[in-house]
């Protein structure tokens, strides 16, 4: 090997992607050395050119042809052996315009890839009906090059099964994100919108890459700024930028904005200078931006203004910005985040008491928004009651990617199973057998992305960006081959490397509710940041922000009772769902404290007592962090180096956390049980005292 092609690979091991950055569009060859000899020929791309998502398209094709030379597809010798890419619409392309009939049914945004033979030559077909199904096509085409995956007999049809797949920014305008662990936010308003900044780029291409479509922009804890003039201008540049990736761009609105950057006394729903403002504000966005997709909305929620402040319903107050989106073909996504400080009712029934009444309320372009859980993206939830119980309404699903409370960005956990296990959970609504996956037009996810080079704070964070994506395309597809699909783009498709990490991840999640809130308890974190444990947290401004609340241990049990016995939240589910989960002998442990409150004594399927078992539990989700690491330290020198070196130092700080943990929290229950440790346990290495007082004034992410 030359020295030139030596200093090259060198300068291609340490430069390209091993920082992360490419995520998991990473093109790297694994035989860089034949590329850099120009030994290895690249195969013939026929591809159109004139539109922007065209050229998206063709330049993502090559790109990744160039750096993916040792895929079987590629590995022959003479371009004449290679088969042809063709890409392309009907319109776009003669080869591909007799396919216009079988693609009928493709939809916007869905495409073909097909391996055939044309004109007496070997190619592999991307077609579809629009521009926007090519590039997701030659995205698909990529991985399964990266992947290793045969194209023998390439034979697909892909189409999303939902409409929207939108990321909800909670940036705020000054650059922190809410609920952030990875920098600041991504969006430099102080530069928009003269300066282009090429990442953005690269930011639209990671989503199309998964078929997101959406990017709501700012926190729903919303600025009225974000709706001024300047800001308007800024949020246009992104969307130019953003367009030829098929991403479009929504703002959150503040419901009060009529008052504070239109100088009106109210922002009263039915009132017509109201109406009016909205009207002419959304005039002025689409003047810019003519493919703008409209507004999310948190009212009325956690001291937020909404139409209730006037006396009005939410659908009320929805329709007023629906139907001032309606003429430009925006929609309203309305959150059913709400929970009132003065309304005594367990907090989890108190969404679906504001909404189920209101389906059919809303106009056709309102979608209500509907986090996973009823509470609030813990580690494990029971499905939202709303899914299945507003058939007149289109529903969205909103999960959080970033892990607010789930350790942050160090802590490895994928959330691929706790989307899949919401997704197919059985609502049985109407008496069907439907699942929540059936009643969802669209899937919002809380963004894990800012400006650290990895973009979402580790090695390992992308993968819930990536998994989301893809089951907001496809809800039936399997956590388990998407954790496999991300982990051999992301590191290597060599099986050695793709199992053992496949397997890491799909214990993590089952990890982390062990080591914070195993059995369904919920809401134990530290208060306000909720980095930690704090399920001594009580007192305070209101009672459901503490944890006392939610687990409601005493000497006798542990357990919040949400059967018809205590708040009859199960009622809120169809009557099989509220039959399993209200019965003591048939919910299933993972929910149990969710729904019940237990003797301490119970026996549960272990044959252990409640109280070992909890205590197991928390032993357990800390064995499995040291089995991660094990399983990780045996991966040295198969994954390259600096990545390798993060997610050690990464795991050894889980590892830390969820030790303390498990401490923190068998210290405290068993001050409030009074019970003996069970046999092997061992005790906290402090009193409770000490894990009480700990504070953390400066931990990340915080709201404000
Ligand atoms: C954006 C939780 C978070 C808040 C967040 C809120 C919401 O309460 O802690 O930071 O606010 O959810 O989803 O609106």
């Amino acid at each position: 090997m030359s020295g030139a092609v030596l200093a090259l690979l060198t300068c291609t091991g340490t430069v390209r992607a091993e920082d992360g950055y490419a995520l998991w569009m990473r093109y790297t060859p694994l035989e860089s050395a034949l590329v850099a000899d120009g030994r290895r020929p690249l195969p013939e791309v026929q591809a159109p050119d004139q539109t922007a998502t065209q050229r998206a398209a063709r330049t993502e094709l090559v790109r990744g042809l160039a750096g993916l030379p040792g895929n079987a597809l590629l590995a022959q010798s003479t371009v004449a052996t290679l088969p042809a890419l063709v890409l392309g619409t009907p319109q776009s392309s003669t080869l591909i315009a007799p396919l216009r009939k079988e693609m009928d049914s493709l939809g916007e945004e869905g495409y073909l890839l097909r391996r055939t033979r044309m004109q007496g030559r070997d190619v592999v077909l991307v077609a579809a009906p629009r521009d926007i199904g090519v590039l997701y096509g030659v995205f698909h085409l990529l991985r399964l090059l990266q992947t290793g995956a045969s194209l023998d007999a390439l034979a697909l049809r892909e189409s999303p099964r939902m409409r929207l797949r939108v990321l909800n920014h909670w940036d705020n305008l000054d650059g922190h994100v809410e609920r952030g662990y990875a920098g600041r936010s991504l969006w430099d308003w102080q530069t928009l919108p003269e300066w282009h900044d090429p990442r953005y780029t690269d930011y639209a291409r990671a989503n199309a890459s998964v078929g997101i479509n959406g990017t709501v922009l700012n926190n729903v804890n919303a600025s009225a700024q974000s709706l001024a003039p300047d800001y308007l201008d800024k949020a246009a540049t992104l969307a130019d930028m953003f367009r030829p990736y098929g991403i479009r761009v929504y703002l959150s609105v503040r419901f009060s904005a009529p008052i504070e950057l239109g100088g009106l006394n109210a922002a009263d729903p039915l009132d017509a200078d109201v109406q009016r403002w909205w009207q002419h504000k959304a005039d002025e966005i689409y003047a810019r931006i003519p493919d703008f997709g409209g507004f999310l909305v948190k009212a009325n929620s956690e001291g937020q203004p909404g139409p209730q402040d006037y006396g009005r319903s939410h659908a009320e107050g929805a329709n007023l910005l629906a139907d001032a989106l309606a003429p430009h073909g925006g929609v309203v996504m309305w959150r059913a985040f709400v929970y009132a400080h003065d309304v005594p009712a367990d907090r989890a029934t108190q969404a679906y008491t504001e909404f189920a009444g209101l389906d059919g309320a809303f106009r056709p372009n309102v979608i209500l928004q509907v986090k996973n859980g009823p509470i609030d993206f813990q580690p494990r939830e029971p499905f939202h009651p709303l899914f299945g119980a507003m058939p007149r309404t289109p529903l969205m699903m909103e999960v959080q990617i970033t892990k607010e409370y789930l350790g942050f960005a160090t802590h490895l956990v994928y959330l691929g199973p706790l989307y899949e296990e919401v997704l197919q959970s059985r609502t049985h609504a109407r008496g069907q057998r439907a699942t929540v996956a059936q009643s969802l037009t669209g899937m919002a996810g809380v963004a894990n992305i800012g400006t650290d080079r990895t973009w979402s704070g580790s090695h390992f964070d992308p993968a819930n960006w990536y998994a989301f994506g893809r089951l907001a395309w496809n809800p039936y597809q399997s956590a388990r081959d998407i954790a496999a699909d991300w982990a051999a783009m992301t590191f290597s498709p060599d099986p050695e490397v793709v199992q053992p990490i496949v397997g890491m991840m799909m214990d993590s999640r089952e990890a982390a509710v062990n080591y914070m809130t195993p059995l369904g308890l919920h809401h134990l974190m530290a208060r306000g940041h909720h980095y930690g444990p704090g399920p001594w947290v009580d007192g305070g401004p209101r009672a459901d922000w503490t944890s006392v609340y939610y687990h409601r241990a005493d000497r006798d049990g542990i357990g919040f009772d949400r059967t018809a016995r205590g708040s009859n939240a199960v009622g809120q589910y169809a009557p099989e769902v509220a039959a399993r989960y209200g019965d003591l002998a048939r919910v299933p442990e993972p929910l149990l404290l969710w729904f019940h409150h237990v003797p301490w004594d119970h026996r549960m399927a272990s044959g252990r007592t409640l109280w070992d078992e909890l205590v197991g539990r928390y032993s357990q989700g800390v064995r499995q962090v040291k089995a991660m690491q094990a399983t990780w330290e045996r991966l040295e020198g198969r994954v390259d180096a600096q990545r390798h070196a993060q997610v050690t130092a990464f795991l050894r700080i889980q590892l830390r956390e969820a030790q303390w943990w498990r401490d923190a929290s068998v210290a405290y229950f068993q001050s409030v049980s009074g019970r003996p440790l069970p046999a092997g346990e061992i005790a906290p290495p402090h009193p409770l005292a000490w894990y009480q007082h700990l504070q953390f004034p400066s931990a990340p992410g915080d709201g404000r």
